[in-house]
Parts: C-alpha cells; sequence; structure tokens
C-alpha cells in the first residue's frame, strides 16, 4: 500500500511542528511548501533526520513549487501571518486573504481531491475564502480552531479538578476569536456535566466562569508570553488529530470550523460546531440543542464572523 502524502503549506512555527506530529505518528510522507526560500528544505531535512532515532519512516521534502504537492491526500494550510502582542486576529485579514487566494489556487491546480484544513486566522473566514479560492467541495474544506480551543478548556479543568486530562471532555462552538462559545453544559469530568460538579462542590460558578474567560483568552495568553508569534504546539497536535481521523477514517466527533448550509439557522459560512470526520471529509454536522443564552452566544459568534466575511468579500469580491 502506497503511503498517504501530507502537504503542509506555510512552514513556519506550526507548520515545522506539524511535520514532526506527522513524522512521529507515520501518517505519510511530507512536503513542506514555504515562499521563504531555505525554510521548508532545512526543516524536512532536519526531520528526516531525526527519523532514525525516533524510528519513523517517511519522506521529508522541503519545496517553493506547488507542483510537489501533486496528488496529497491531506492539505493542511498556515500560510500567511501569525499575531503580534497587541493584534487582533482580526487585524490579519488583508494581508492573509491574500494568501489564501494564492494558496486556493495552487490546491484547486494540484491537489484536488485532498481534504484541507486551514489554521491561518482570522480562522473562520479565512477557511471560507480558502474554499472559494481552492473550489473543493465544502465537506473537503475545513477550520481548525475548536479543537485547540477545547482543547485549552479541557486542559484548565482538569487542572481546577486536579484529574487526568483525558477524562475530560469539553465543548466549545462559535467562531475563533473573543466570541467562541465554550459550553459548561455539554462539558464533563467522565460524563458528569460541569453544572453537576458546581453542585457537587467541586467547584465553584465564580471559578468556572474564570476558566471560561481564560479559555477566550487563550491564544492571547500566549502571544503576551512568547511576544514574537503566536501558539504553535497545541495547534499543531490539533490540526494532525482531524487528519488523522480522516486518514483512518476514525469517524471523531470534534468542534470544526464547518460550511453551514442552514444547520443551526446559519447559512453561507464556516462556523464552529461539531462535525464527523471520516475518510468522506466532514460525513455529518451535529446539531445540538442549545438553551436560550448558548443561543444568543452563538447568534453573536456568527455575527462576528459574518463581518469579516463581509469585509473578505468587499476587498476580494472574485471570491463572493
Ligand atoms: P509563522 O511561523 O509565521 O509561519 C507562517 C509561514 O507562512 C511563514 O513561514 C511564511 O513564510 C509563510 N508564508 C507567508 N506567506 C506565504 C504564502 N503566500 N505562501 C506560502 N507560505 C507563506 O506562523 P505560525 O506557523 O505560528 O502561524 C500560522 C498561522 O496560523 C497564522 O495565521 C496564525 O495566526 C494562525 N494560527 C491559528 C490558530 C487557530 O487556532 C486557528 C492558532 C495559532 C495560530
Amino acid at each position: 500500500m502506497a503511503r498517504n502524502k501530507i502537504a503542509l503549506i506555510g512552514a513556519g512555527q506550526i507548520g515545522g511542528t506539524l511535520a514532526h506530529l506527522a513524522g512521529l505518528k507515520e501518517l505519510g510522507d511530507i512536503v513542506l511548501f514555504d515562499i521563504a526560500e531555505g525554510t521548508p528544505q532545512g526543516k524536512a531535512l532536519d526531520l528526516a533526520q531525526s527519523s532514525p532515532v525516533d524510528g519513523f519512516d517517511a519522506k521529508l521534502a522541503g519545496t517553493q513549487s506547488y507542483a510537489a504537492i501533486k496528488g496529497a491526500d491531506v492539505v493542511i494550510v498556515t500560510a500567511g501571518v501569525p499575531r503580534k502582542p497587541g493584534m487582533s486576529r482580526d487585524d490579519l485579514l488583508g494581508i492573509n486573504l491574500k494568501v489564501m487566494e494564492q494558496v486556493g489556487t495552487g490546491i484547486k491546480k494540484y491537489a484536488p481531491d485532498a481534504f484541507v484544513i486551514c489554521i491561518t486566522n482570522p480562522l473562520d473566514a479565512m477557511v471560507w475564502a480558502l474554499q472559494k479560492a481552492s473550489g473543493l467541495p465544502r465537506h473537503m474544506v475545513v477550520g481548525m480552531a475548536g479543537v485547540l480551543d477545547s482543547s485549552r478548556f479541557r486542559y484548565f479543568l482538569a487542572e481546577e479538578f486536579d484529574v487526568s486530562v483525558e477524562d475530560v471532555t469539553a465543548f466549545v462552538l462559535g467562531g475563533h476569536g473573543d466570541t467562541m462559545v465554550p459550553l459548561a453544559r455539554y462539558s464533563t469530568v467522565a460524563g458528569i456535566p460541569l453544572p453537576d460538579l458546581i453542585k457537587m462542590n467541586w467547584t465553584t460558578k465564580k471559578r468556572l466562569d474564570e476558566i471560561i474567560q481564560r479559555t477566550r483568552d487563550g491564544g492571547a495568553e500566549i502571544v503576551g508570553l512568547l511576544k514574537t508569534g503566536s501558539a504553535f504546539y497545541a495547534p499543531a497536535a490539533s490540526g494532525i488529530a482531524m487528519a488523522e481521523s480522516y486518514l483512518k477514517d476514525k469517524k471523531r466527533v470534534m468542534p470544526c470550523a464547518a460550511y453551514l448550509k442552514n444547520e443551526y439557522g446559519v447559512k453561507d459560512l464556516y462556523v464552529g460546531v461539531p462535525v464527523v470526520i471520516g475518510a468522506k471529509g466532514v460525513e455529518r454536522v451535529v446539531e445540538i440543542e442549545l438553551n436560550r443564552s448558548e443561543q444568543a452566544m452563538f447568534d453573536k459568534s456568527v455575527e462576528a464572523v459574518r463581518g469579516l466575511v463581509d469585509a473578505c468579500k468587499k476587498i476580494a469580491p472574485d471570491l463572493g
């Protein structure tokens, strides 16, 4: 059986970490693409030289040519610029929109059958633009944000309760940004929902609200510490979990930015919702029931995403 081929567009902090994880997990051969000459080649060679130590077999190559991604099974896009302290994700819109147009054209030409995962920010607008620019089927283009946001929430909760991260599940919906919607009712420790844990005196409503706010600010907290870029280990791990679910047809249920065609009452937008990822791409959008206050938070988040997509349509009318 031939190995799968994974193309990584953008070989920066996240791109390099994606390549490392894909190698360690033997997900397939890896091509790193970047406009910065030497960067993808250098990272590919460095990682290849780690493979005898770690015992994985994968071909790793770096390139400045889209032709090298030909026939990729999975494409993960991190090309663009990340945030610096004081910048919001939305400040990146103009620059990264142009990048999505270029990347979409390359994917359309050389990897039209791939499952495409977008990570570039502002995420919900960039995945929309990437789908439009590539013309790939909507169920084959998806955005990574919810897996990361819910992983942050899970980590903070596991710390709060002093239990294993493995036994904490969490749900975060909506756009990737300050309006994201961490859902306490659907988040559990070994199946016990968070509101019940408050009743059991494991935590207080006040503490839970603080954890939810820290989750919302999770990306900014790391930008503030690093000063020269944004988070990359956890975002890369999240992207790889989505790629793995597709390549191995695991059918995992994960919160991702998926194209909605009336689910949750939303049309023609990418928004973070739970989906099933399997060999057919996004196989199902899971519509959970929201109570009134959750729905209000979700609607606010959708409006923020719609504002960004409208801004994209103004800058690049051809995409709309
Ligand atoms: P960085 O280390 O700067 O890597 C980006 C790479 O993209 C650089 O190597 C650039 O040379 C390259 N690049 C720029 N323009 C192009 C182009 N036109 N074609 C190909 N490559 C290009 O950034 P990073 O890896 O830390 O972050 C990448 C993106 O992910 C940024 O937009 C971040 O904001 C975003 N990000 C998203 C999340 C989410 O949860 C959605 C989390 C963290 C970062």
